[in-house]
Protein backbone atom coordinates (compact mmCIF):
# COMPACT_ATOMS: atom_id res chain seq x y z
CA UNK A 1 0.00 0.00 0.00
CA UNK A 2 1.15 3.52 -0.76
CA UNK A 3 1.04 5.95 1.51
CA UNK A 4 -0.67 9.55 0.96
CA UNK A 5 2.97 11.20 0.96
CA UNK A 6 4.37 8.85 -2.02
CA UNK A 7 0.85 9.25 -3.93
CA UNK A 8 1.31 12.77 -3.71
CA UNK A 9 4.86 12.77 -4.57
CA UNK A 10 4.16 10.76 -7.18
CA UNK A 11 1.23 12.77 -8.72
CA UNK A 12 3.80 15.83 -8.71
CA UNK A 13 6.18 14.23 -10.22
CA UNK A 14 3.59 13.06 -13.19
CA UNK A 15 2.40 16.60 -13.28
CA UNK A 16 6.02 17.49 -13.82
CA UNK A 17 6.92 15.56 -16.24
CA UNK A 18 3.77 16.36 -18.68
CA UNK A 19 4.62 19.80 -17.84
CA UNK A 20 8.34 19.27 -18.98
CA UNK A 21 7.11 17.08 -22.00
CA UNK A 22 4.80 19.58 -22.75
CA UNK A 23 7.57 22.44 -22.88
CA UNK A 24 10.45 20.57 -24.97
CA UNK A 25 7.64 19.53 -28.11
CA UNK A 26 6.50 23.53 -27.73
CA UNK A 27 10.40 23.93 -28.37
CA UNK A 28 10.76 21.98 -31.23
CA UNK A 29 7.66 23.28 -33.01
CA UNK A 30 9.07 26.67 -32.45
CA UNK A 31 12.35 25.92 -33.81
CA UNK A 32 10.89 23.91 -36.79
CA UNK A 33 8.97 27.64 -37.62
CA UNK A 34 12.66 29.20 -37.31
CA UNK A 35 13.99 26.70 -39.95
CA UNK A 36 11.19 27.38 -42.10
CA UNK A 37 11.03 31.42 -42.06
CA UNK A 38 15.12 31.80 -42.03
CA UNK A 39 14.67 29.60 -45.60
CA UNK A 40 11.94 32.23 -46.31
CA UNK A 41 14.09 34.73 -45.58
CA UNK A 42 16.91 33.63 -47.98
CA UNK A 43 14.95 33.70 -50.83
CA UNK A 44 13.38 37.37 -50.74
CA UNK A 45 16.80 38.73 -49.56
CA UNK A 46 19.03 36.67 -51.82
CA UNK A 47 22.86 36.16 -51.36
CA UNK A 48 24.16 35.09 -54.40
CA UNK A 49 27.99 33.79 -54.15
CA UNK A 50 30.86 34.37 -57.24
CA UNK A 51 33.48 32.21 -56.77
CA UNK A 52 36.95 33.21 -57.41
CA UNK A 53 39.43 29.81 -59.38
CA UNK A 54 40.99 29.56 -61.56
CA UNK A 55 41.53 33.06 -62.61
CA UNK A 56 38.09 33.52 -63.02
CA UNK A 57 35.26 34.81 -61.37
CA UNK A 58 32.45 32.03 -61.30
CA UNK A 59 29.96 33.15 -62.73
CA UNK A 60 31.62 36.32 -64.47
CA UNK A 61 27.97 37.85 -65.04
CA UNK A 62 24.98 38.03 -61.92
CA UNK A 63 21.65 39.51 -62.58
CA UNK A 64 20.44 40.61 -59.08
CA UNK A 65 17.36 42.33 -57.71
CA UNK A 66 18.54 45.92 -55.07
CA UNK A 67 19.39 44.79 -52.39
CA UNK A 68 20.99 41.51 -52.87
CA UNK A 69 24.04 40.60 -51.01
CA UNK A 70 26.78 39.28 -53.59
CA UNK A 71 29.64 37.27 -51.51
CA UNK A 72 32.46 36.89 -53.61
CA UNK A 73 34.70 33.78 -52.06
CA UNK A 74 38.65 33.24 -53.25
CA UNK A 75 39.02 29.00 -54.18
CA UNK A 76 42.06 29.87 -56.01
CA UNK A 77 45.58 29.08 -54.92
CA UNK A 78 46.49 32.79 -55.44
CA UNK A 79 45.46 36.27 -54.08
CA UNK A 80 43.05 38.23 -55.68
CA UNK A 81 40.24 41.33 -55.42
CA UNK A 82 36.97 42.51 -56.57
CA UNK A 83 37.66 46.45 -57.72
CA UNK A 84 34.29 48.25 -59.38
CA UNK A 85 36.09 49.02 -62.88
CA UNK A 86 34.81 52.48 -63.48
CA UNK A 87 36.47 53.56 -60.81
CA UNK A 88 39.96 52.09 -63.00
CA UNK A 89 39.25 55.04 -65.25
CA UNK A 90 41.81 58.61 -65.06
CA UNK A 91 39.46 61.60 -63.59
CA UNK A 92 36.60 58.76 -62.91
CA UNK A 93 34.25 58.75 -59.76
CA UNK A 94 35.46 56.55 -56.54
CA UNK A 95 34.75 52.82 -56.67
CA UNK A 96 31.48 52.02 -55.56
CA UNK A 97 33.32 49.22 -54.12
CA UNK A 98 36.53 47.44 -53.78
CA UNK A 99 37.27 44.35 -51.54
CA UNK A 100 40.76 44.30 -49.84
CA UNK A 101 43.25 41.37 -50.88
CA UNK A 102 41.29 38.08 -50.51
CA UNK A 103 43.89 35.33 -49.91
CA UNK A 104 43.12 31.95 -50.67
CA UNK A 105 39.93 30.80 -48.26
CA UNK A 106 39.14 34.83 -47.70
CA UNK A 107 35.66 36.15 -48.62
CA UNK A 108 34.06 39.34 -49.08
CA UNK A 109 30.79 40.47 -49.53
CA UNK A 110 29.31 43.72 -50.85
CA UNK A 111 25.22 44.68 -50.89
CA UNK A 112 24.37 46.37 -53.84
CA UNK A 113 21.23 48.78 -53.73
CA UNK A 114 21.35 50.95 -56.75
CA UNK A 115 20.06 49.65 -60.06
CA UNK A 116 23.18 49.63 -62.76
CA UNK A 117 25.93 47.81 -64.25
CA UNK A 118 29.06 47.31 -62.21
CA UNK A 119 31.88 45.90 -64.13
CA UNK A 120 34.31 44.84 -61.92
CA UNK A 121 38.50 43.10 -62.25
CA UNK A 122 40.83 42.04 -60.22
CA UNK A 123 43.96 44.28 -60.14
CA UNK A 124 46.05 41.61 -59.26
CA UNK A 125 49.16 42.35 -61.70
CA UNK A 126 47.86 40.46 -65.24
CA UNK A 127 44.47 39.04 -63.94
CA UNK A 128 42.50 41.40 -65.85
CA UNK A 129 44.64 40.70 -68.84
CA UNK A 130 44.11 36.83 -68.35
CA UNK A 131 40.32 37.76 -68.44
CA UNK A 132 39.83 38.38 -64.56
CA UNK A 133 36.40 40.40 -64.86
CA UNK A 134 33.00 40.21 -64.76
CA UNK A 135 29.99 41.95 -64.28
CA UNK A 136 26.76 42.49 -62.26
CA UNK A 137 23.44 43.53 -63.24
CA UNK A 138 20.97 45.11 -60.50
CA UNK A 139 17.26 45.26 -61.87
CA UNK A 140 14.62 46.16 -60.52
CA UNK A 141 11.94 43.54 -61.81
CU1 LIG B 1 43.16 38.05 -59.44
Amino acid sequence: MLSRVTTRVLLVTAVLLGILVGWLELQHSLRREDATSTAADHETDGTVTVVLRNLRYQPDEVRIRPGTRVVFTNEDEVAHNVVHSASQRVGAAPAAFESPVLNPGDSWSFVFSEPGEYSFLCTVSGHQLMGMVGKIIVQDE
